[in-house]
């Protein structure tokens, strides 16, 4: 369906476009990330201090996203050049094409690792029974040079895929069937895990935090950057999905539903993959690999394991793409405006270039593995650590400006649907205050000046 005035595509009911936001939010992000950065920050604290993030500075920003992007009805650039014409803010914009273009790259990566499993476990399960068991068996797989990357580029040539045909088409449906099974495999293996001997110490390790370490800047830069990419917020990724939206839909419904579904999955990977990783002696610290050591040893402790691996990676292939799809999807509405590129020129060209960056970020497990970017963070980490703990708490501080201080309120509250309400009030006080304040103070605090 198309909008008549504009041309613009537009989802086909208004469950389509809060599964697409769904889609986009719940992805390898409330899995493997939400697992090895919980695990590597001490667990508890940082739960706590996600959530606090997710309330007070997540979900006012999402929902601005989604107004500025119905009220707009343009691609993150666009949609603050229409907003406020002949103002800097379309900068706001730039930073989230960015943000896209790398989170992909490395996005794409993971994606791959996740793919490759799938496949393992439809041809019987990798062979983890050796020594050393999945931890060997993953180090050798992802420090390889080509297999990594050819599992990269299938996820990237299937994402390009489905931009190609149109979002709309892509993947409205599918998430309709794919994230409530990803639900109940997800509820089913936490039940599971919880029996297997570590449940204690992982219900203590993620529920009771250990204060001391609120002393810790970086874990709450930690907290904020997995907000900001669980949320899929700060990059324009849900202003480019709510411009496809008619004006008719409610807005805040459909925010309180994607936020509470997505944490609930991060949560919900907590409980299944903690227990197991205290169970099989696994260090919750382990890195990026975490995931994909422990939940093999889960399978491979089941009879039925390779069934439940075969449907666990597919459902996370699954989920990975209809997120992969929301991050070209930003770079490919700009590009197809702004250079009047037909959708499958753009999504071909952008895909493929996204892809190309992508590739050190692989590499960096094997031929580059003495790159050290930041800190002593490997080419993906120091990827994600750019893009996440920076440029999205960022771009997500530039749009609550924005919509705080930059538009006109009375308009802001009205595209909002929260009309002239005291919660329409309290949201653009949030956006002017809390939210622009709590991630500058995060920010400044973890470089050190305070
Ligand atoms: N929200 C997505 C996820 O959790 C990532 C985002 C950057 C598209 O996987």
């Amino acid at each position: 369906m198309n909008d008549l005035n504009t041309g613009r595509e537009q989802w086909g009911s208004r469950l389509g476009f809060i599964l697409a936001a769904m889609g986009s939010a719940v992805g390898l992000g409330n899995i493997w990330r939400f697992a090895y950065v919980a695990g590597e920050s001490g667990g508890g604290t940082f739960l706590l201090l996600y959530i606090l993030c997710i309330i007070a500075i997540g979900i006012p920003i999402l929902m601005a996203e989604f107004t500025i992007g119905r009220r707009a009805k343009s691609d993150v650039v666009g949609s603050f050049e229409t907003l406020a014409p002949g103002t800097p803010w379309f900068v706001t914009g730039f930073l989230g094409v960015a943000s896209a273009f790398i989170i992909l790259s490395f996005y794409g990566v993971v994606a791959g690792w996740a793919f490759h499993y799938f496949i393992q476990y439809v041809l019987g399960g990798p062979a983890i029974g050796g020594e050393g068991g999945s931890e060997s068996y993953f180090i050798e797989f992802h420090t390889s040079t080509y297999s990594p990357l050819i599992w990269q580029s299938i996820f990237m040539i299937l994402t390009i895929g489905i931009v190609y045909v149109g979002v709309k088409k892509g993947i409205e449906k599918s998430n309709k069937i794919l994230m409530p099974l990803l639900a109940i495999l997800v509820i089913l293996l936490a039940g599971y895990s919880l029996t297997l001997g570590g449940a204690q110490e992982a219900l203590s390790f993620l529920f009771s935090p250990d204060w001391s370490s609120l002393r810790d800047p970086n874990v709450y830069l930690a907290a904020l950057g997995q907000a900001f990419f669980s949320l899929s917020l700060g990059m324009g990724a849900l202003i480019t999905y709510g411009s496809y939206l008619s004006s008719k839909d409610k807005l805040p419904g459909a925010a309180v539903s994607v936020v509470t579904l997505d944490t609930l999955f991060a949560i919900l990977a907590g409980l299944m993959i903690f227990p197991a990783v205290f169970a099989f002696g696994n260090a919750p610290n382990s890195g990026p690999g975490l995931v994909f050591i422990t939940l093999p040893d889960i399978f491979n402790s089941l009879s039925l394991g390779v069934v439940f691996g075969t449907l666990f990676f597919f459902l996370l292939s699954a989920a990975a793409i209809s997120s992969g799809v929301s991050l070209l999807e930003v770079a490919v509405a700009y590009f197809m405006r702004k250079f009047s590129w037909s959708r499958k020129k753009a999504a071909i060209i952008i895909g493929g270039i996204i892809f190309l960056i992508g590739i050190p970020s692989s590499l960096g497990y094997g031929a580059l593995n003495h790159v050290t970017l930041i800190g002593d963070r490997d080419i993906l980490d120091s990827m994600d650590f750019i893009a996440s703990n920076i440029f999205l708490p960022l771009g997500g501080l530039l749009i609550a400006l924005f919509v705080g201080v930059g538009w006109n309120k009375a308009e802001a509250i009205e595209a909002s649907d929260f009309g002239n309400t005291w919660i329409g009030h309290a949201w653009i006080l949030i956006l002017r205050t809390i939210a622009p304040v709590a991630i500058l103070i995060i920010f400044l605090s973890s470089i050190g000046l305070f």
